[in-house]
């Protein structure tokens, strides 16, 4: 793995065009990625909600979410756009993740027989995939010793130190050691995020100098995840889609805080600069 490198593309809006074409004029939504969203178990309905926002903000051409059938309602009140359905396991699931893409699971599904089915289903399954928060969780009790190369591993210290079997302290101790280790061992693009979000595919180690403290607050990792997700539909290439949803997620975040400040920033409020910064 090449030396960490600060990361300035975002900046330089030529690349970033390039990466982030423009849609031709003729073009539908068929051709902009089908993502769905695995989240939500009794009492996270937010997780699940905040992560198909970011799906369809960053401008994936469908968004699915299957649920907890608790949060079906609520999400078709603020998003008529996500397909949201209420699942109980396997069978529900089954033809949802055949329509699908790309999908983002582990938002708030908990560590119970609903998300172990869920994640269960997922990965066999076969499409790319973004695996956060819980779903990361039981990557460790369930399937030590998978590797892949077409999924996004999203842990916060604290699930990094689970991955890795060590403690957070340690983690944060030597931050580009664990990134390096977590993708050894676990395959794939990780994404450690905290300050200092580091990025790598194996090859290619960067960090996002971008973010702010304001991030500190329930649901901005799951606003990550559909960012990423959303990309990854449309990009198709998981380490591109990581690199760039990371730093839209942080500079959203910069955006939102020189506006309303840090304190009381929301997971929320992301979104319509998501939306702006997608659009380079
Ligand atoms: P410590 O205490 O330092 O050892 P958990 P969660 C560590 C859902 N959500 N720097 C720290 O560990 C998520 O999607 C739903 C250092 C901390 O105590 C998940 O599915 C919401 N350490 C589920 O909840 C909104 C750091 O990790 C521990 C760190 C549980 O997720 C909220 C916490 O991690 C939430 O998103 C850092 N930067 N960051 C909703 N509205 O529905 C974390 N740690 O135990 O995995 O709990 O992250 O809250
Ligand atoms: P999660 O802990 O899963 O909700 O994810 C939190 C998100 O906010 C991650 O993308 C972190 O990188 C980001 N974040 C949290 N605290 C900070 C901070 N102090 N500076 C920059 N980014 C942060
Ligand atoms: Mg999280």
């Amino acid at each position: 793995v090449a030396d960490v490198r600060p990361v300035g593309w975002l900046q330089d809006r030529t690349w970033l065009r390039q990466a982030l074409p423009r849609r031709t004029p003729n073009s539908h939504k068929g051709a902009h990625g089908h993502v769905l969203v695995v989240a939500g178990a009794p009492g996270m309905g937010g997780a699940a909600l905040m992560t198909s926002e970011m799906v369809a903000r960053v401008g994936a051409g469908k968004v699915s979410l299957a649920t907890d059938a608790a949060h079906v309602a609520a999400s078709l009140t603020r998003f008529p756009e996500i397909m949201a359905r209420g699942v109980r396991g396997a069978p529900d699931l089954a033809p949802m993740i055949e329509a699908a893409n790309v999908i983002a699971v582990g938002p708030g599904i908990g560590s119970g027989a609903w998300g172990e089915a869920a994640l269960a289903s997922v990965l066999s399954a076969d499409k790319p995939c973004v695996v956060d928060a819980d779903g990361l969780n039981l990557l460790v009790k369930h399937w030590q010793g998978t590797r892949r190369d077409d999924w996004v591993l999203t842990p916060h210290p604290g699930e990094a130190a689970r991955l890795l079997d060590c403690s957070t302290a340690e983690v944060q101790r030597d931050r580009r050691g664990a990134v390096i280790a977590l993708q050894r061992r676990w395959g794939g693009t990780v994404v450690l995020k905290g300050a200092g979000t580091l990025i790598t595919d194996g090859e290619r180690l960067e960090l996002c100098p971008y973010g702010n403290p304001g991030m500190a607050s329930g649901g901005m990792g799951d606003a990550l995840t559909g960012i990423v997700a959303g990309l990854l539909g449309q990009l198709g290439e998981p380490d591109l889609a990581a690199r760039i949803g990371v730093m839209i997620h942080a500079l959203a975040a910069d955006a939102a805080a020189a506006d309303g400040g840090e304190r009381g920033l929301l997971a929320s409020d992301l979104a319509s600069y998501a939306r702006l910064l997608a659009n380079p």
